[in-house]
């Protein structure tokens, strides 16, 4: 069971599948398990559950299996509130993301995937353990000082501390799981699965963290519309200059440098394009509770394009270390856009459980693959 697992695994890192093949897939953490079903037809199987089935088999070969000659690499790029037309391969004609392109063009682009919630926290609560996010509590989006409540049983019940929500540690992690095996972890980019040192990202596994432990953030001053500022390296409070995309590019692009052949798994969350919207290279005004979600669809435009040069910085590094031919690179949005996004032809939009809500853009590619690669059937296997 576990070399068919691993065998997966590598497909999906050299899997090369060409556009019209387009696939039907989740993000969530549970899906039902399908059998046997066309990529074309696939519902509800995630992407989460996709991860730990690298995670699970890398790491039970690598016990059984020493001799394994090379381990690939995971790089799992999110962005935050995109919609399912904002991307030039998906349609969009005011936004240009050619290297995101790129990658769908390399890969799979799937037009049916889904995320496991309509917001932030839950969505990637369930990609990081692979579990229903209901199990650890996270079913809506923390708030830092917005009312919440706690999952007590079967009922809710207020909470009056701000910061006591997390995921918990007692949670497994993907980070946990490809440490074990081996793996470097890194994240950059957003968390949004808890504020405290306890919940810090951290003793989730990760080696290495550098971004905003909250939910949106001013992308010059790092801080939440309330004044805190929540930038952290690791558990400290962080300096930096800069705009925040660029920040996160830069410490991406510089890990997979510093790997010179560790395997690695680098989770790039960046906070774009949630607003405030906040364009490169106009940094006035500051975040407000009033401006919050000023803006234009121009400045949304240039704000998804500052995250496609991200995601080029990556694929660059990646081309420059030599382990471009050994990572898997996953793209997808966390949930469906809101406000300036565009979800044509989706109906509704973040927060919703309609198509707006929860079907994203999405795409996976093992980099650098030969046409004579292309496992198109065995892309119709389970993955659960
Ligand atoms: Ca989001």
């Amino acid at each position: 069971m576990t070399r068919w697992l691993l065998s997966r695994v590598l497909i999906a890192a050299r899997c090369v599948v060409p556009p019209p093949l387009r696939g039907r897939i989740g993000v969530g953490g549970c899906g039902r398990a399908q059998s046997a079903i066309p990529i074309t037809k696939m519902t509800t199987v995630g992407l989460c559950r996709l991860a730990m089935t690298f995670a699970l088999s890398m790491a039970s070969f690598l016990v059984v299996s020493p001799c394994l000659a090379a381990q690939p690499n995971v790089v799992f790029i999110l962005v935050d509130d995109m919609g399912y037309g904002d991307l030039s391969c998906m349609g969009a004609k005011d936004i240009q993301t050619p290297n995101i392109d790129r990658l769908a063009a390399e890969g799979v682009r799937f037009t049916d995937f889904y995320a496991n919630a309509p917001v932030c926290t839950p969505t990637r609560a369930a990609f990081l353990t692979g579990r229903w996010q209901q199990r650890c509590g996270l079913e809506w989006a923390l708030g830092f000082t917005a009312q919440q409540q706690r999952r007590v049983g079967d009922s809710w019940v207020e909470e009056p501390d701000k910061l006591a929500l997390g995921l918990p540690t007692t949670e497994p992690s993907l980070a946990k799981m490809l440490k074990a095996a081996g793996y470097g972890t890194a994240i950059f980019g957003k968390w949004h699965l808890g504020f405290r040192r306890e919940f810090n990202p951290t003793r989730h596994g990760f080696d290495e963290f550098f971004g905003v432990l909250l939910g949106h953030t001013d992308y010059y001053r790092y801080n939440y519309f309330d004044g805190t500022r929540h930038l952290y390296e690791n558990t400290q409070p962080a300096k930096a200059e800069g705009y925040l995309t660029d920040l996160i590019s830069d410490r991406a692009a510089g890990y997979i440098e510093r790997q010179k052949g560790k395997p690695f798994f680098l989770y790039v969350p960046y906070n774009a394009v949630h607003w405030p919207f906040q364009p490169p290279g106009r940094p006035d005004p500051k975040l407000t509770y009033e401006n919050k979600y000023d803006g234009t669809r121009a400045d949304y435009a240039r704000m998804l394009e500052r995250v496609d040069d991200g995601v080029g910085r990556i694929l660059a590094a990646l081309d420059k270390a030599g382990a471009a031919d050994n990572t898997l690179v996953i793209f997808a949005s966390d949930n469906g856009g809101e406000r300036l996004s565009r979800n044509a032809p989706l109906f509704h939009h973040k927060a919703s459980l309609y198509e707006g809500g929860i079907r994203v853009p999405a795409s996976c590619a093992g980099r650098k693959s030969s046409p004579a690669e292309k496992p198109r059937a065995r892309w119709r296997s389970r993955w659960t």
